[in-house]
């Protein structure tokens, strides 16, 4: 059978692609960053097609070889490449390999690089934010290998899942009537922080007032995220392997009560919140399959299942692989904000009657992620959350901003590269009003972003100021109403002080008031405060397997002072933790 030679497809490509670029900016030089990348894709692209052409034996049929040939792995090998695949890459570049945080990786992509270019990268990492695996200690030279060349191969396509599936492995271990009617412990279970212990499964459970470690509870492969029901009873925590847990924080040792498995591969989860739904439905969204579930919120019962897959907002191309990103519940209606990657849109889902959902798709922006609640203020009194949902579209360098009473996109505010805002911070600026700010994964400032349409219009829903912060690589942002400061930290920096330090923005003036090392090793990441805001906690981020002392701990500062407080040691790979207390009321 004839194919076309891949020589003849990459010409027409390269074509393809300048005829793109060239009408985008009008025969100028790139003036967009969008061209920028097309440009560079381009540049890429040709540089190849130069260098096979050049090779005076390079028949088309021997180019095409060439770029195949080599490839072949055994099982076991090819085994050992997908598992890697999931743990390092998928998260960016998604299972079918198309692309969403980072580029599209399917063969005839990765092809035209070759296996000693693609192990390059995989290795020593780009400035646009691939990490560097093997410089990093994660991946040996062999595995960069074998990663070059499994990338060149198609994808496997990963397996669906039913319902019938996630109810073979549902289990309730304490059912509703034997739990608690009323706390079992004297502690002030509000001021509890769960902190994920990433690559141990775990979390641990740690009372805010005293720091003691209450209970480490299995959690599913890579926790990545939890939430608080409404009452902050119950803890919801899920696994990268699509496993929930429910946690009852009533029982004398807070503990797992149910728990299931809703898809192979997830990051979200959030719960009812609603006046008379308090905790009584879950939601978990997953990036494999690209579904999302409903669960009974008492027993994780899963119950209904909705397929996120249809067509990109802007192309209207179907898209098989739209990941669920973020997933908030509004306090003010019975209603999900449901994120949806690659497709660009944002779902309302009313869960008034979750057996048929009402859904709202609302065109966004592509590649959305993370994001949170603007707040509402009397003064500088934070009085409860705005209709407001800002969300990071981080590949298009935008903050979109979803009104969800009046059920529309309000706003799409330009900021730096690679938005990436946790759930932002929200305060009141002297001038600016209420604002929130997101960081960036590929610019060294925060943006801030007036949310005050109202009181101060003139500068809502725009960029109304940037921090410059010592480096790029920023993960997470966030404040308290009652602390004078935002906290910000920069685990993806290239410099390893910087990825072990952190910085205190002055609310009011919005100067850099101090930068220091939280630790001589691992990564700072993430914050969260406690109860009543006078203390923010700052994770290190070792690794599982170095010596004891090295793997993680959270560290405790005053919030004003910026004084250590205490330092909660022998925490495995410490990321994110959530007070029970702020995260139940959405306080960021
Ligand atoms: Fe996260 C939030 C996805 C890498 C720790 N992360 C989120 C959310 C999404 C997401 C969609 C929002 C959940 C919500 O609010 O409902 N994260 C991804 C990825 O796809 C990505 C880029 C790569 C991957 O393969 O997972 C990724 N995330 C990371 C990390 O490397 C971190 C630091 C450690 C880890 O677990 O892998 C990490 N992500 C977190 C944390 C939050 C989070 C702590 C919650 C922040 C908050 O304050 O709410």
């Amino acid at each position: 059978m004839h194919k076309p030679s891949l020589r003849w497809m990459l010409v027409l490509l390269v074509t393809a692609l300048v005829g793109a670029a060239l009408t985008a900016c009008g025969g100028q030089a790139a003036a967009t960053p969008e061209v920028r990348e097309v440009v560079k894709t381009v540049e890429v692209v040709k540089t190849v097609v130069v260098t096979v052409e050049a090779t005076p034996e390079a028949t088309p049929e021997a180019t095409e070889a060439a770029t195949t040939d080599e490839i072949t792995l055994s099982d076991e090998e090819f085994e050992q490449a997908k598992q890697i695949y999931f743990d390092r890459c998928a998260g960016c570049h998604g299972v079918l390999r198309k692309g969403a945080t980072g580029p599209s990786l399917e063969p005839e992509n990765t092809r035209r690089l070759g296996t000693t270019n693609l192990a390059s990268i995989i290795f020593n990492g780009t400035a646009r934010g691939m990490p560097d695996w093997g410089k990093q200690g994660v991946l040996s030279e062999a595995e960069t290998e074998l990663m070059a060349k499994y990338i060149q191969m198609d994808p496997p396509m990963p397996p669906e899942m039913s319902l019938e599936q996630m109810k073979e492995a549902w289990e309730v271990l304490v059912p509703p009537e034997e739990r608690p009617t009323a706390p079992q412990h004297d502690r002030n279970w509000q001021n509890f922080f769960v902190v994920i212990l990433r690559d141990a499964g775990k979390v641990a459970i740690i009372d805010g007032d005293t720091k003691e470690v209450v209970n480490i509870v299995e959690s599913g492969y890579a926790t990545h995220i939890v939430r608080m029901s409404k009452s902050g009873r119950y803890v919801y925590t899920i696994g990268r392997d699509g496993k929930v847990g429910l946690i009852d924080l009533w029982m004398e040792t807070p503990d797992l009560v149910a728990k299931t498995k809703v898809c192979y591969d997830a990051r979200s989860v959030d719960t009812s919140k609603y006046a008379g739904y308090e905790d009584k439905y879950a939601i978990v969204g997953c990036y494999w399959p690209p579904h999302f579930v409903i669960l009974d919120g008492q027993t994780l019962e899963p119950f209904k299942v909705v397929s996120t897959r249809s067509y990109t907002y802007d192309t209207e191309e179907y898209h098989p692989e739209p990941r669920v990103a973020s997933i908030v519940a509004s306090h003010a209606r019975p209603q999900w904000v449901v994120n949806v990657k690659e497709t660009g849109q944002v779902w309302l889902v009313d869960y008034s009657d979750p057996n048929n959902p009402t859904i709202r798709m609302l065109e966004a922006e592509r590649f959305l992620h993370d994001g949170g609640w603007a707040m509402e203020w009397n003064g500088t009194e934070r009085v409860g959350l705005s209709p407001y949902f800002l969300v990071a579209a981080n590949m298009r360098n935008k903050v979109v901003v979803v009104n969800t009473e009046e059920e529309k996109i309000e706003a799409i505010v330009p900021v730096g590269t690679k938005p990436h805002p946790g759930r932002g911070a929200n305060w009141v600026h002297p001038e600016y009003g209420p604002v929130w700010a997101t960081g960036h994964l590929g610019d060294n400032f925060i943006s801030i972003i007036g949310v005050d349409p109202e009181g101060h219009p003139d500068y809502a829903w725009k960029e109304v100021a940037r921090v410059e912060l010592p480096a790029a690589g920023n993960l997470f942002i966030k404040t308290h109403p009652n602390s004078p400061y935002i906290f910000v930290d920069a685990p993806l920096s290239n410099d390893e002080t910087q990825q072990r330090s952190i910085c205190a923005i002055n609310k009011e003036t919005l100067e850099v008031e101090k930068c220091w090392e939280v630790a001589d090793y691992g990564r700072a990441v993430h914050f969260e405060f406690n109860q009543d805001g006078t203390e923010v906690w700052v994770s290190v981020w070792g690794k599982i397997d170095a010596p004891e002392g090295q793997q993680g701990e959270v560290v405790v500062y005053d919030a004003t002072t910026l004084e250590e407080i205490a330092r909660i040691p022998n925490l495995p790979t410490a990321t994110g933790k959530f007070n029970v207390y702020n995260t139940m009321n959405d306080i960021y």
